[in-house]
């Protein structure tokens, strides 16, 4: 008991974890300022394999109050986030505890043969021994990291791209190794949509039709939230009304899908930029926009061009932090990073959206949906530029999520 007290007393005095507020004890969660924002000139690494300071110049404040609304959750493994992205590194050291297992395809089928393996469809869905997901460039039930790399049409290389955000939506919290994701414990189907076979300059032509499958699997196999940092270039309408239907269809099942809003620093409102899935007008959309630790919309001069966050205050829905530190890979070890783009803005939403709903299930996706735009926190620069002026707010929207039960 005593020493218990002590324990308290001294965790009080050292000023780690303000009251009314959770710190998890994940070691690198001191570098994650886009959950905890101290304001100030913050140093942390960029990397977790090697010294390399950086400082960030922030405004306390500026974060999406997450250890307030751990206070209420930290997640639920019921939810399910289905992550459309090239491919994925599932074994990492610190998501490998959260990682869907599809109940219809686990453990001994009638005559003792594990279900994940048995080359049968256990569970009727159409895709046989789909544990984790499904790859669909490759069309098999590993939706693992390699895919052609775009250069050579027959060179595999492993693509590192959706590692941050599954460190952002649920890497495993407070387990004392690595980062926190905004969701402790989840539940993240993996569904790989990655080029297959595409020559240097050839256009994806079936990227499109991938996505639209994996969205419907999503939809049918009990993901709420589908995170997709990626968009569809050069469509045919063909195609593209194709990957509408698909989230219509999702949409039908209640399933939210954040995508992103975009690296390149255009306004996507106006037609010559619109950029899919993001400016589809659907209601179970959310597209995310990415600003920087001063509450500022990222924007940045590359040689003599601008770019940055797209923004549009009819297409671009919300904004979140763009600098994560998260979890990563170097040569097939399990690492940690400063990530960045609106690859990592829209699984912050993505995350959050997930965690509201742990807390709340019944809510629709457009009530979701609406519940985040209203509950964000305004914030001066994006008026005009997202359509509800402001940064996501996880602690306003488990509030909110909660109240309406
Ligand atoms: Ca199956
Ligand atoms: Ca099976
Ligand atoms: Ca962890």
């Amino acid at each position: 008991m005593k020493k218990v007290a002590f324990f308290l007393f001294a965790a009080f005095l050292s000023g780690q974890t303000p009251p009314g507020r959770v710190v998890p004890n994940d070691p690198f969660f001191k570098y994650q300022v886009s959950f905890l924002n101290p304001g100030g000139q913050i140093p942390i690494e960029r990397t977790s394999i090697k010294p390399s300071p950086v400082t960030l110049d922030a405004a306390a404040g500026i974060d999406p109050d997450v250890t307030r609304a751990w206070t209420i959750s930290t997640g639920s493994k019921k939810i399910v986030v289905a992550v459309l992205d090239d491919g994925f590194f599932y074994d990492h050291e610190d998501l490998a505890g959260n990682i869907w297992a599809n109940p219809g395809e686990s453990g001994p089928d009638a005559t003792g043969h594990p279900r994940e393996t048995n080359g049968i469809d256990d569970d009727g869905n159409g895709y046989a021994d789909d544990v984790m997901g499904w790859d669909f460039a490759f069309d098999d039930p590993d939706p693992d990291c390699y895919i052609f790399d775009g250069k050579r049409k027959d060179r595999i290389q492993p693509y590192w791209h959706s590692i941050s955000a599954l460190g952002i939506i649920g890497a495993r919290g407070n387990n004392g190794l690595g980062v926190a994701g905004v969701n402790w414990d989840i539940s993240m189907m993996l569904l790989k949509i990655g080029a297959q076979g595409i020559g240097n300059g050839e256009k994806d032509t079936a990227r499109p039709g991938r996505a639209a499958k994996a969205i419907r699997y999503a939809a049918d196999n009990g993901a709420r939230i589908i995170n997709w940092s990626g968009f569809v270039a050069d469509p045919t309408p063909e195609a593209l009304e194709e990957l509408k239907a698909a989230i219509v269809y999702a949409g039908e099942k209640n399933v939210l899908l954040v995508v992103g809003a975009g690296n390149s620093g255009l306004d996507i409102d106006r037609s010559e930029n619109f950029t899919f899935p993001a400016c589809f007008p659907l209601d179970n959309i959310l597209t995310v926009a990415m600003i920087d630790f001063r509450g500022g919309l990222v924007r940045y001069q590359a040689g003599d061009r601008w770019l940055g966050s797209n923004f549009g205050q009819r297409n671009v829905d919300i904004a979140a932090l763009e600098e994560n530190f998260t979890t990563d890979v170097e040569n097939g070890r399990s690492t940690y990073r400063l990530g960045g783009g609106t690859s990592c803005s829209g699984p912050v939403v993505a995350g959050i959206a997930a965690l509201t709903l742990a807390v709340n299930p019944e809510l629709s996706a457009p009530a979701l949906k609406k519940s985040l735009m209203e509950t964000a926190t305004p914030l001066p620069a994006l008026a005009g530029k997202v359509a509800c002026g402001g940064m996501v707010n996880a602690y306003r929207a488990l509030l909110a999520a909660r109240d309406v039960r």
